[in-house]
């Protein structure tokens, strides 16, 4: 809170600062609005993650790049198993691991020999990342791919003009032959190449590729440039959740220190792009499938947590489920994101405050409260508020309270909203609510109240 408070009253300061040169009302000033990519990424809320390839055989979590692509042999391989699980727990998209830092790629590339093609799956014929696409389309889910920068395996790696280009192809062919693409993620891990050798990626040149072969997908990495890293991969997005970045701060993915953590888990208030960030967490200790992990599976609780602290925190949600040497989501995954989707059914189900009579009066340039009367005493325990993010982000800071006998009880209070802000609170009987905008960065419009039981 008090990091924000500082940047705030420095953003107060510089806005002052130009309306007092420009003599222009204070709400003028523009603001960083989702382009309509990332406006949909955001409202579709769950994705789910799929870790797959070499290591899933290897039992590890990052391969060097010395397994023989004749270990990938699963045996019943269904990605309409994945997809179907996914849809009937409510998520709206998957991304597949294409490629990870091992440099096994899941399609027959034309790069390299280290694919499918040399593995006896499919007699050398398969290629999953079709799987993947043709089962997202079936099941009606966005298809994403993520590609692994950091290649263990590929000679070239560490030669940077040689590699980029290689990496280039093989995004090139990932875009141009599977159709839409909604989501190319570009991982922050980076290691040596062979000798020791670093290599220097050409963000520049990947990003005007991905734009230019796929213009309506969005790009993720720690430095977007259309979708931030979280900052942790514990599920949990920062409180204070700006989904705008000041993107001086973080330059290309893998950069380390305070500054760039902060700003990855907080946002900018003041930051000149829109720039959301994404919850990524694995639904076991591990990304990839290990046997060991069976019974260290996330329950229903903990997964309905992960809802309440990424897509509630303005996030979204990208959940890892890692199919089992078989290429199938283990059983034990699949009831638990059909359970999460049981309760949050059950939780959301009905907003008492549909229909009520809300007053919507500003108190201040920059403040505002509603009063919400709705008709009759309930029982109440979480609240959703929503900004009309179409118009940007703007609320800094809140109280929603309860009318109980003829005072104001305080059930929740917090900073950021963004699209979406879930707090739980102590039941309450109530026929009165209020919401108070204590601070925004301009005149608040109305802020969307939905409140269910406990
Ligand atoms: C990390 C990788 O090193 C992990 O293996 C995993 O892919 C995770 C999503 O990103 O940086």
């Amino acid at each position: 809170m008090s990091d924000y408070l500082v940047s705030r009253r420095h953003f107060l300061g510089t806005a002052v600062g130009a309306l007092a040169a420009s003599r222009l009302p204070l709400d003028s000033v523009a603001r960083p609005v989702p382009s309509r990519a990332q406006l949909e990424w955001q409202r579709d809320e769950l994705a789910i993650f799929i870790h797959f390839g070499v290591n899933t055989f290897t039992n590890r979590e990052w391969g060097d790049g010395t397994e023989s692509p004749s270990i990938f042999a699963p045996n019943r391989l269904d990605a309409r198993q994945w997809a179907r699980s996914a849809r009937a727990a409510g998520f709206r998209a998957m991304v597949l691991t294409a490629k990870h830092h091992d440099g096994f790629c899941l399609w027959p590339s034309k790069t390299t020999r280290h694919s499918v093609a040399s593995s006896p799956w499919r007699g050398g014929a398969g290629d999953v990342v079709r799987e993947f696409v043709d089962a997202c389309r079936a099941e009606g889910l966005k298809a994403g791919l993520y590609l692994s920068p950091w290649d263990r395996h590929e000679p070239s790696y560490g030669d940077s003009p040689r590699y980029n280009d290689l990496y280039c192809d093989q995004l090139t062919e990932l875009l141009t032959q599977y159709g839409s693409i909604s989501e190319v993620w570009f991982d922050g891990a980076n290691g040596e190449g062979p000798n020791g050798k670093r290599q220097v990626y050409d963000w520049p040149r990947v990003w005007g590729l991905v734009r230019k072969l796929q213009p309506n997908a969005v790009m993720f990495s720690d430095a977007g440039p259309d979708i931030r890293w979280i900052g942790n991969e514990r599920g949990s997005a920062g409180t204070t959740n700006w989904s705008t970045v000041d993107p001086t701060i973080v330059t290309h993915p893998g950069m380390e220190g305070d500054e760039v953590m902060r700003s990855l888990q907080n946002g900018d208030a003041e930051g000149s792009i829109w720039r959301p960030g994404e919850t990524d967490v694995s639904i076991r200790p591990g990304w990839f499938y290990h046997p060991a992990e069976d019974s260290k599976v996330k329950s229903v609780d903990d997964l309905v947590q992960l809802y309440f602290t990424s897509v509630g925190r303005n996030s979204k949600l990208l959940l890892n489920v890692p199919p089992t040497t078989h290429g199938l989501l283990h059983d034990i995954d699949v009831a638990r994101l059909a359970g999460m989707r049981r309760r949050l059914s059950e939780l959301f189900r009905t907003n008492v405050a549909s229909g009520a009579r809300i007053d919507w009066r500003a108190r201040g340039p920059r403040s505002g409260t509603a009063e919400v009367d709705l008709g009759r005493w309930i029982s109440l325990g979480i609240a959703r508020l929503e900004e009309d993010i179409e118009r940007g982000q703007i609320v800094a800071r809140y109280v929603l309270e309860a009318q109980v006998r003829d005072s104001w009880r305080e059930l929740a209070s917090g900073t950021t909203i963004g699209y979406c802000k879930l707090d739980r609170f102590e039941p309450v009987t109530a026929r009165r609510m209020r919401l108070t905008i204590i601070e925004a960065l301009e005149t608040p419009s109305p802020v969307r109240i939905k409140l269910y039981a406990p």
